[in-house]
């Protein structure tokens, strides 16, 4: 059994967590009618991420004797600068999930669930593979500099990431994971 504050902040994360694939949502389709395909086609599989980091918290806490709680979601920006705004804004993101996902593991601790913290950890270690990859994107991305000839052989190299990133995920069991 969970405690009351536990299923409380983890039903916090999970509106973080879908409220994240909302967002990058958005973002793919910026980047489709933007002439970026390849960063489209990555950030759709982002989505797809943030949507399975939703569902295994749901899982995990109604698993545990919680009660999950699908919420209501404020609606994200559509509105985008450049591809860099694009991903400097999925840089401050991720930085705020990373800490918000730090609270979480001290609110289990604080509650001696140790069973929680363990699984919270999992959550810690995505997200450092996570803000990594993000800063690379964003090296990348100002070394191609703001010239079209730049972007697009960058845009060629989003393609690549996001067929690697799609067969990561479908090897890991995708949503069939946690289903
Ligand atoms: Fe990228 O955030 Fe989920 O955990």
């Amino acid at each position: 059994m969970i405690t009351e504050n536990i299923e409380k902040a983890i039903n916090e994360q999970i509106k973080r967590e879908e409220h994240s694939s909302r967002i990058y949502l958005a973002m793919a389709s910026w980047a489709e009618r933007n002439g970026f395909p390849g960063a489209a086609g990555w950030l759709y599989v982002q989505t797809e991420e943030e949507r399975i980091h939703m569902l295994k918290l749901v899982h995990y806490l109604n698993d545990r004797g919680g009660m999950a709680i699908i919420p209501a979601l404020d609606a994200p920006t559509s509105k985008f600068q450049s591809l860099v705004d694009v991903f400097q804004q999925v840089l401050k993101h991720e930085e705020y999930i990373s800490a918000s996902i730090n609270e979480l593991y001290a609110v289990c601790i604080g509650e001696k669930d140790f069973t929680s913290a363990n699984y919270i950890q999992w959550y810690i270690t995505e997200q450092i593979e996570e803000e990594k990859t993000i800063r690379n994107i964003l090296d990348q991305i100002n070394l191609a500099g703001p010239e079209k000839g730049g972007l697009f052989m960058m845009d060629k190299e989003f393609t690549t990431m996001a067929t690697a990133k799609r067969a990561a995920l479908a090897q890991s069991g995708g949503a069939n994971a946690i289903a």
